[in-house]
């Protein structure tokens, strides 16, 4: 998928990228604006058993999913319920606890036609949506899809994400190979169940 940018504000952009699909990334801002003015999650302080040995990489957050493939450790993986009609995003740590860097290179799911890595910058106080090829994983190094920052976005689900289901995503590594999770949709403003109402927000305002 090319890398492409578009600006949010309806300022013209400044870098001259083509824009791939203008309504999907100002959706995808609001949405990603809306999740931005939630918890990060960080602040949950009950880990869960998640069925296997204690995590050593990092803390466990009650409602997310983790994983381990080889040297690299997936945690905290969530997605907040579904606000925009046509997507949704994910959010998920990776934490790389061997001297081999690496790199997240694809992720899919069945519930969604297409996942993209995605970044935001902030410019000039506008936010740009921006795709990435890859997402690198340094050697004992963390990299991470927060609120605000690098999200996945899954693109046209094939049905709403409500609370409380499970969304199995596929992420794929360019070494370490392949691990699916299954991650639960949470609140919209993280993984903390309680979180889901959020007063003063307006849903509607688009980006
Ligand atoms: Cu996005």
């Amino acid at each position: 998928m090319p890398i492409s940018s578009f600006p949010v504000s309806p300022r013209p952009g400044r870098r001259g990228a083509a824009t791939r699909t203008g309504l999907a990334a100002v959706a995808c801002a609001a949405l990603v604006g809306l999740t931005g003015c939630g918890s990060s999650g960080s602040s949950g302080s009950s880990a869960v058993a998640a069925g296997g040995p204690a995590p050593t990489a990092a803390a466990t957050v009650a409602g997310t999913a983790s994983a381990d493939l080889g040297d690299l450790h997936i945690r905290g993986a969530y997605i907040p319920q579904q606000a925009s009609d046509t997507e949704a995003a994910a959010y998920l740590t990776i934490t790389d606890s061997g001297g081999t860097p690496d790199a997240l290179t694809a992720v899919t799911t069945p519930l969604a036609r297409s996942v993209t890595l995605h970044t935001t910058v902030t410019s000039g106080g506008a936010e740009t949506m921006r795709a990435l090829s890859q997402l690198p994983v340094p050697a004992h190094g963390t990299a991470a899809f927060t609120v605000g920052h690098n999200h996945l976005m899954l693109t046209n689900p094939v049905r709403r994400l409500t609370r409380g289901q499970q969304v199995p995503l596929t992420l794929t590594f360019a070494h370490a190979g392949t691990v699916t999770l299954t991650v639960p949709v949470v609140g919209f403003t993280g993984p903390r169940p309680t979180d889901d109402s959020m007063p003063g927000m307006d849903m509607s305002t688009p980006g």
